[in-house]
């Protein structure tokens, strides 16, 4: 009956992943997946959750129940304001609703079948548009619900910035209703984000041409170290009045990248029925949920509540944001300092300008070749690489190897 079934390719980051621990040079450096890495190259158990999982431990109550279809509840609440703002008029105006997903996948998967079922046209006329390059996984899980994806321009090669004019032209070309999805914060794979001039040059493209925007946020705290500050974007757009929903990962912010944490928000537009549109799209975003996954995993829910819940370990946890995303920022300023020190060929501002987990080096496919080939360096085709994956003690050895590719 399989047949006609053909062989996928493999995941190209996995497959990459699998390439570096195979490599058995004392040398090699994994730039390639985005996880952050300590100073020595370790994952990094944040200390706020092996607080939290010791007093998980120590918790006489606590057991393995299964989690409500919309989640745990207290770490609903807590996300929604995390993302929102607790002063949020969306959340005292009760028209926001969130479901506790598989971490930011499962959260885009929840709205994009949500929005398949519930927005779509039947001439399929609402199609989504997606920022060329983005993240490789989006256009697939869009694809798999029967959605109809497209790009929109986001980078400037010339520039290695946001290329705005490219973008606002798209948008204002495309479909009335079409979804666009955004990037909150910390762009994956470019590390360009809009401004917030550009942020309300977006938004007013897209009120004028009744665009829908779904945020995707799995960076939040992780780029700037400030939590609100990496909201900016989504808050505005809710504050301009917008209907919108949210994908929100806590995969890199807390470090919980397994255990699959996350939410999905959903924002009605201020209207007096508003309420009663939200208490009616959370009862079809039950059932969705109920059939996709009964209910989502506990652990790692119930440690990122405990963390947004107690004032002393959120303190904590913002200490522990800072440290992640103040290390990578160090790393950006040191890998220019020795670009520049080398003298290696190109303007590489770049590297300091963008922001979060990567930085689009604008190393082409050969380059990238050779960076891995010959130095054992493993970053993705597209030049991009892991900011967390450098350290102290390798990154002489990685500007050495990227002035020789880019100089011979
Ligand atoms: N969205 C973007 C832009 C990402 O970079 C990631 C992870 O790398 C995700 C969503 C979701 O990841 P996860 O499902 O592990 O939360
Ligand atoms: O872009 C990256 O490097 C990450 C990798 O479930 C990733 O997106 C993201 C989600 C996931 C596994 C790997």
């Amino acid at each position: 009956a399989f047949d006609h079934v053909s062989e996928a390719p493999p995941d190209a980051l996995f497959g990459l992943m699998a390439k570096y621990r195979a490599d058995e040079a004392p040398q090699k450096v994994d730039l390639g997946i985005g996880a952050y890495r300590d100073d020595d190259g370790k994952p990094w158990v944040l200390p706020v959750v092996r607080k939290a999982e010791q007093l998980l431990r120590d918790d006489p109550e606590a057991n393995h129940e299964y989690l409500p279809i919309a989640g745990l509840a207290k770490l609903t609440s807590a996300a929604q304001k995390l993302v929102l703002g607790a002063d949020s008029p969306a959340i005292l105006e009760k028209r926001a609703a969130t479901f506790q997903t598989i971490s930011g996948t499962g959260a885009l998967h929840l709205g994009s079948l949500f929005l398949a079922k519930f927005y779509q046209t039947p001439e399929q006329s609402r199609p989504v548009l997606i920022s060329d390059p983005t993240w490789a996984n989006h256009v697939q899980i869009f694809g798999n619900v029967g959605l109809k994806t497209d790009t929109y321009p986001y980078w400037n090669k010339a520039t290695r910035g946001l290329n705005l004019d490219g973008m606002l032209g798209r948008l204002r070309e495309a479909p009335e209703g079409s979804i666009v999805l955004l990037h909150a914060c910390a762009h994956n794979p470019t590390g360009v984000d809009p401004t917030k001039d550009e942020w309300k040059q977006i938004a007013e493209v897209m009120k004028e041409k009744k665009l829908f925007p779904f945020f995707d946020t799995a960076y939040q705290g992780f780029a700037s170290g400030d939590l609100a500050h990496d909201a900016w974007a989504i808050r505005y757009f809710v504050e301009q009045g917008f209907e919108l929903v949210v994908a929100e990962s806590f995969a890199k912010n807390f470090g919980l990248y397994g255990e699959r944490a996350g939410c999905f928000h959903f924002v009605g537009a201020p209207a007096p029925n508003a309420a009663e549109i939200t208490k009616k799209v959370a009862s079809q975003l039950a059932i969705l949920q109920r059939s996709e996954i009964s209910n989502p995993p506990a652990y790692g829910a119930k440690i990122a509540s405990l963390c947004l819940n107690d004032p002393t370990l959120f303190a904590e946890w913002e200490d522990n944001l800072r440290t992640m995303s103040g290390r990578i920022i160090e790393m950006r300023k040191a890998l220019y300092d020795k670009l520049v020190e080398l003298k290696t060929p190109g303007d590489w501002t770049h590297i300091i300008n963008q922001i979060g987990m990567f930085s689009f080096t604008g190393l082409t496919p050969a380059q990238v070749d050779k960076m891995i080939g010959e130095h054992h360096i493993y970053l993705t085709k597209n030049g991009r690489i892991s900011m967390a994956g450098l350290n102290t003690k390798n990154i002489q050895y990685v500007a050495e190897a990227i002035h020789k590719v880019v100089t011979e």
